[in-house]
C-alpha cells in the first residue's frame, strides 16, 4: 500500500524549537497508513545536507574551494565542494535504500539508486557555484516525487513529472546560519541548524511570502538582451510612484538560494528570464525551478516561467532549462502582464 503524505487537516500545529526529526515524524504519526520511508528518506536528506554543511564550513581552511586537483595538508587530493555535495547527498540517498531514482544537475542523466524505492530525488547539490570562492550564500535544492513507475520496472524516466506532483521540495541555505526551509505539502517552515548540537530546530514556521513586496532580484546586467516587455517592466519598477511603492529596492546575489530566500520572505519578485544569449533561460526546470516554485506556492506566493505555472510545465529532458519568476503572487502577477502586453 502506497504510503501516504499527510494531509493538511491532519497536520499538527508546527511549533518553534522543534527538531526537524521530530516535525517529521509528527507529520508521519498524523499519516494514515505512513509506513516512515517518507520520513526516513526526508532524514537522510537532513543527514547529506548536514554534512555538505560542515564541508562548506571549512571549505576554505580544508583546501576544498577551486577547482579539483588540489591537495590538502594530509597530502589527499580534495574534490571542488560541488562534486563533495554531489557524492554525499548520491552516496546517502542510496543508503536510504527508499529512493528509486535520483536525478542531478551534476549528472548526466538519471539513476537507479534502489529499484524497491518509492521516490523519485531531484537534485541541485551546490546551487550558486559562481559563488563559492567568495564566501557568498550558496546552497542545496531537492524535490521529492513519488515514483510512478511500476515495482519491478523502475524507470529513469519517472524523473521527468511535472512540478504539481511534487510532494515535498526544500532547500538549504549555507548562509550566516544554516537554514533548511521544507515543504511536505503543507505550508513552509523554516529550521535553523544548531551547529554545536548538530540538529535543525524549527525557528520559522508556516512561512508567508507578503502579497506585495518592494524589492526586485534580476540580473541587470542583462537588460541590453532581454526582450522588449522585460525591459519595460524593469524600466516600469524603478519609475517613481508613491502608490505603487515605487521604485523597488534591487537586491541581487547570484545564488538562486539566497535571492529566493530573501523573496519568500520579504516579498517582491525575483527574476531569471530568457534573453538573447540563454534563449531558454538558465536556470533549471526540475531541480531549481520547481522545487522553488512548489514552496513559493505553498507559501501562498506565485511562480511562472512569464507565460505559464512553473508546476504545470511538462518536461521533455532532465536538464531543461525555463525562465523563471517567482515572488509575491501580486508582483509576479504585474511582471506577467508585462509580458502578455498587457502593460
Ligand atoms: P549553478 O546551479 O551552476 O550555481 O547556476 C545557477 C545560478 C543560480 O543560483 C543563480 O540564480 C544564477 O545561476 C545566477 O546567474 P547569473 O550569474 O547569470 O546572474
Ligand atoms: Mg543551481
Amino acid at each position: 500500500m502506497a504510503e501516504s503524505i499527510p494531509s493538511l487537516r491532519s497536520q499538527p500545529p508546527a511549533v518553534v524549537g522543534t527538531t526537524l526529526r521530530e516535525h517529521v515524524l509528527h507529520g508521519m504519526h498524523a499519516a494514515p497508513g505512513a509506513t516512515g520511508e517518507f520520513t526516513s528518506l526526508l532524514n537522510h536528506i537532513s543527514l547529506a545536507v548536514r554534512i555538505i554543511n560542515s564541508r562548506v564550513r571549512s571549505a576554505g581552511l580544508a583546501g576544498m574551494l577551486g577547482y579539483t586537483g588540489e591537495v590538502n595538508v594530509q597530502g589527499e587530493e580534495v574534490q571542488k565542494l560541488d562534486a563533495f555535495a554531489n557524492d554525499v547527498l548520491i552516496n546517502v540517498l542510496e543508503r536510504s535504500g527508499h529512493c528509486g531514482i535520483l536525478a542531478s544537475e551534476e549528472l548526466e542523466d538519471a539513476r537507479i539508486a534502489e529499484s524497491r524505492g518509492k521516490y523519485v530525488v531531484l537534485f541541485d547539490p551546490l546551487d550558486g557555484s559562481s559563488n563559492i570562492d567568495t564566501n557568498v550564500g550558496i546552497g542545496t535544492i531537492f524535490a521529492m516525487l513519488r515514483r510512478s513507475s511500476p515495482k519491478d520496472n523502475v524507470a529513469v524516466d519517472d524523473a521527468l513529472r511535472p512540478g504539481h506532483e511534487i510532494v515535498c521540495a526544500g532547500y538549504t541555505l549555507y548562509g550566516p546560519s544554516t537554514l533548511f526551509v521544507l515543504s511536505t505539502g503543507h505550508g513552509v517552515h523554516a529550521f535553523t541548524l544548531d551547529p554545536n548540537v548538530g540538529e535543525f530546530f524549527l525557528s520559522t514556521p508556516n512561512i508567508r511570502c507578503p502579497l506585495r513586496g518592494n524589492g526586485y532580484s534580476v540580473n541587470e546586467g542583462n537588460y541590453s538582451r532581454w526582450p522588449a516587455p522585460i525591459q519595460k517592466w524593469n524600466q516600469w519598477i524603478k519609475e517613481e510612484d508613491k502608490q505603487t511603492n515605487r521604485p523597488y529596492g534591487h537586491r541581487y546575489v547570484g545564488s538562486l538560494v539566497a535571492d529566493a530566500h530573501r523573496t519568500l520572505l520579504k516579498g517582491g519578485v525575483f527574476a531569471y528570464p530568457a534573453d538573447t544569449k540563454s534563449t531558454n533561460g538558465k536556470l533549471r526546470l526540475l531541480y531549481e525551478a520547481n522545487p522553488m516554485a512548489f514552496l513559493f506556492e505553498q507559501a501562498g506566493g506565485a511562480a511562472t516561467d512569464g507565460a505559464q505555472r512553473i508546476l504545470d510545465i511538462k518536461p521533455t529532458s532532465l536538464h531543461q532549462r525555463t525562465p523563471l519568476v517567482l515572488g509575491s503572487s501580486e508582483d509576479v502577477m504585474t511582471y506577467r502582464q508585462f509580458m502578455m502586453g498587457e502593460r
